[in-house]
């Protein structure tokens, strides 16, 4: 398949393999601090002989490597995007520019939603490599989900993230030429898109080569796979995935994607950067915290779990109510693009709320049917989320994640029925008991 090589020009993969290994070199821990002691991004931040520098490699993700560089001033993250999907192995080549495009995320993020990203220091296009802000004491936010700690305005803050993003990102406030100009940098990022579109949307609705399920799951997957209507909305979301290019999304907000505090709140890993539908960040926002919310009975004693599956529940809520409000606070305060210009609506003595409204209401709509499918394909497809498969014994594990389905299930075929936010909790709700 072809793919865009680092140079820009249209290449295919085994050139694609060629050029880069001219250039690149994965970075070990043993080296590292030589090879970037004279990057002064990296040396003035942390301080001290690199001799000295502690140096750990801490990615737990399914891609890349990333490494945690200490010293006497201070530390940063170094991310390097490996030849391969780190997860399977050489098997499995991917592209090193997906590094260009998380940079080109990360800029465009601390842009349109100031302070959520981390801060990036240094980029390095030939070694796939970006040096970025070390967050600390920040965690991982699904081992604090898995734990049963809450987040202060953890909802509000992904809410407005995604809002900002999306409208901010959009030609409702970008102007056309820039976001048309942007739409065509990010095509060139074919791989990674790919990944999506194949494990997200399609795999988890056959016997795709990669899959694996819990044993005990088999009836409710028959289930599903079972249902030609469900598959052709999951299809028809796909189509809105590749063909929509609204604006630019994160492309992988789960709860691994978001590192926080006890009330600090930072989205990282932007790799899966794409342009996109305005829904689908936050489709998939929802969807993790749906299937921490699910798999909480294997994590929680009955004394707590009540409680804390009702906070996760309110934290939904949130995220949904803020992105409508920060959304509708873009839409009057900072709508300057070709889209619903004023000249056709408040120029004319024509309120804009309505239009504003229905574009919500397709929102809305779509976020949830995306979210449905991120809560299949986390349980059926390769990528499975740590919130079930931590879970030792299969049967409790096969009991939570049929709960999670079936509610997807419903979510994919039924979107426009939970429309409203109460609406949506009850049917989390009904699948819990
Ligand atoms: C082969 S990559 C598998 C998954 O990891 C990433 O975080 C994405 O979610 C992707 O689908
Ligand atoms: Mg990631």
């Amino acid at each position: 398949m072809p793919t865009l090589s680092q140079s820009g020009y249209i290449s295919t993969n085994k050139e694609q393999a060629v050029v880069d290994e001219q250039a690149y070199c994965a970075l070990e821990v043993g080296t590292l601090g030589e090879r970037l002691a004279p990057v002064a991004a990296v040396s003035e931040r942390v301080g001290g002989d690199p001799a000295n520098w502690s140096i750990r490699e801490v990615g737990d993700g399914n891609l890349n490597l990333v490494f945690i560089v200490t010293g006497e001033m201070g530390s940063v993250v170094v991310k390097q995007a490996l030849p391969y999907v780190r997860m399977v192995g050489e098997s499995w080549p991917l592209p090193l520019y997906r590094a260009h495009y998380e940079y080109y995320a990360l800029v465009r993020q601390a842009k349109r939603a100031p302070g959520v990203a981390p801060k990036v220091y240094h980029f390095d296009k030939a070694q796939a490599l970006i040096v970025m802000e070390y967050l600390h004491p920040h965690v991982i936010l699904r081992r604090k989900l898995i734990k049963g700690e809450r987040v202060a305005g953890l909802g509000k803050t992904l809410g407005e993230f995604c809002a900002r993003t999306a409208f901010r990102g959009s030609e409702l406030s970008l102007p056309s030429p820039e976001k048309k100009a942007d739409v065509g940098l990010f095509s060139g990022n074919v791989a990674i898109p790919a990944i999506t579109e194949s494990l997200v949307f399609t795999d988890p609705y056959y016997a795709a080569e990669m899959n694996h399920h819990t044993p005990q799951l088999a009836e409710a997957v028959a289930a599903l796979r079972g249902n030609a209507l469900l598959k052709a909305k999951a299809q028809r979301m796909l189509l809105k995935f590749t063909a929509n290019t609204e604006t630019m999304l994160h492309g992988d907000l789960h709860s691994g994607s978001i590192m926080a505090t006890d009330d600090s709140v930072r989205v990282i890993d932007p790799e899966f950067s794409q342009y996109g539908p305005m829904a689908f960040d936050l489709g998939m926002a929802v969807a993790n915290f749906l299937m921490a919310y699910f798999s909480q009975p294997a994590h929680r004693d009955a004394s707590e779990l009540e409680a804390y599956q009702a906070w996760i529940l309110e934290v939904i809520s949130e995220c949904l109510d803020s992105f409508e409000a920060e959304f509708r606070r873009l839409w009057h305060t900072e709508r300057c693009g070709i889209l619903y210009p004023r000249a056709l609506f408040e120029e004319q003595g024509h309120d804009s709320t309505p239009a504003c409204e229905a574009l919500l209401d397709e929102i809305r709509e779509d976020a949830l049917a995306f979210c449905g499918i991120e809560m299949h394909r986390r349980v059926l497809s390769l990528a499975h989320n740590a919130d079930f498969e931590e879970i030792e014994d299969s049967a409790l594990r096969a009991r939570l994640e049929a709960r999670n389905v079936k509610m997807g299930k419903e979510l994919v075929v039924n979107a426009s029925a939970y429309r409203e936010t109460p609406a949506l909790l009850a049917l989390a709700r009904t699948h819990n008991r």
